[in-house]
């Protein structure tokens, strides 16, 4: 059969916020079109309207289309038709998909509506879920992950539990025996899962997730249901920050050094209102290219990326998402005047175009398969 009559496949990458979903889909972009020569398109999915991983995404070159204000499942209709969009416009042979990190019940919700209806339209791959080698045992030693008490502990596991090839990422953070005892933690919440293990940034192990993505099939695991209740504390513990900015200088600023020492202040703030912090992602665009860096919980150090041997430079756009546990108010008002302060201290003139900051609505998926139901048409 050509390529071109074939149905295009549909990866789905979970995992919790800050695991390097968005790092390691451009990755897995990448090669499919370098090395494979593959037509490939992208769908993104934040809670806000000004979302960084799009802008990301973009600068790669990728066909992309975003579900903004909620995630797929509560918003499963637009999704399709989004994805249909993208069929008839570019005819891609792959759709990479990124859902909210702080989403669970992808099985019942997305993955075997899609099986179940659109089955003509779309080739489902396995479901991945990515899991932050460098946090999980900390999150773990925090908030047990097994008895899932805490509602973003419970989240987490949830997401784990029906991941049928779980990515254990950012290995290059860690050492080997962290890894044993990673995968040892994951096999007693998923011990029925494929792992593979990878360094999305460092482009090791991408390739096993590159074969997953093109010639894996889903096995039709069990997966639990969804606590609703619990699940829907999880997400409204986490309020929602978007901003979009423009800064300017006359004298130049370093982008780089910026976006770096105004990241850090705010985790300080945040960390200072006792706020846990999910993940808060910046990206800067200027004329001379585009800088991003983001934090979580558990880094210690912000890592900027962007265009090398660039000192200067006295214009662009700025955007910040942030997911953390704090009041909506609070923390619109600690990105804010953090912003502000260390604008001053650069000689950034920041002009504030938009900030919004509220708790994401209760979950309302449009669809919801249990597993009973699958299992009983086997
Ligand atoms: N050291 C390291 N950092 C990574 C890796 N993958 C992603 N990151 C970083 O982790 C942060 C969150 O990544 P992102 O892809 O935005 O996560 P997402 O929220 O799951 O989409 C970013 O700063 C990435 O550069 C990895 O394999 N190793
Ligand atoms: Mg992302």
């Amino acid at each position: 059969m050509f390529d071109g009559f074939m149905k295009p496949r549909l990866a789905f990458i979970g995992g919790f916020l800050g695991s390097g979903k968005t790092t390691l889909l451009l990755r897995v972009g990448e090669i499919l079109m370098n090395e494979y020569g593959k037509q490939v398109a992208m769908v993104t999915n934040d809670q806000g309207e000004i979302l960084v991983d799009s802008a990301i995404a973009k600068d790669y070159g990728f066909e992309i289309a975003e579900v903004m204000r909620g995630c797929f499942c509560c918003n499963f209709q637009v999704f399709i038709k989004h994805a249909q969009k993208i069929l008839e416009k570019l005819k891609p042979d792959v759709i990479l998909a990124e859902p909210v990190g702080s989403c669970a019940g992808l099985m019942p919700t997305l993955y075997t509506p899609i099986r179940e209806f659109y089955r003509d339209e779309f080739e489902l791959a396995p479901l991945i879920i990515l899991v932050d080698a460098s946090r999980i045992l900390k999150l773990h030693q925090e908030i047990n992950l097994l008895d899932a008490g805490d509602p973003i502990a419970y989240l987490i596991a949830s997401q784990i539990r029906e991941g049928e090839v779980i990515c254990v990422n950012k290995v290059d953070l860690v050492d080997g025996p962290t890894i044993i005892e990673t995968l040892n933690l994951l096999k007693k919440l998923r011990p029925e899962a494929e792992f593979v293990v990878t360094s999305a940034k460092f482009n090791v192990g991408v390739d096993n997730i590159v074969d997953v993505v093109l010639k894996g099939v889903s096995r039709r695991l069990p997966y639990p249901d969804v606590d609703m209740i619990k699940y829907m504390e999880a997400e409204l513990e986490l309020a929602w920050f978007d901003g979009l900015y423009e800064v300017r200088s006359e004298e130049g600023f370093r982008p780089g050094n910026f976006i770096k020492e105004a990241l850090e202040e705010i985790d300080r703030q945040i960390r200072s209102h006792g706020g846990f912090m999910a993940h808060v992602k910046v990206y800067l665009r200027t004329n001379r290219g585009a800088f991003k860096a983001s934090i979580t919980s558990t880094d210690f150090n912000v890592v900027v990326s962007g265009p090398e041997n660039v000192e200067y430079v006295d214009s662009g756009i700025l955007l910040v998402n942030a997911r953390v546990k704090l009041g909506p108010e609070k923390l619109e008002e600690a990105v804010n005047s953090t912003l502000k302060s260390e604008a001053l201290k650069h000689s950034v003139t920041l002009s504030k175009i938009r900030s919004e900051s509220y708790r994401p609505k209760p979950p309302k998926p449009q669809f919801y398969i249990p597993y009973s139901e699958v299992e009983s048409k086997f």
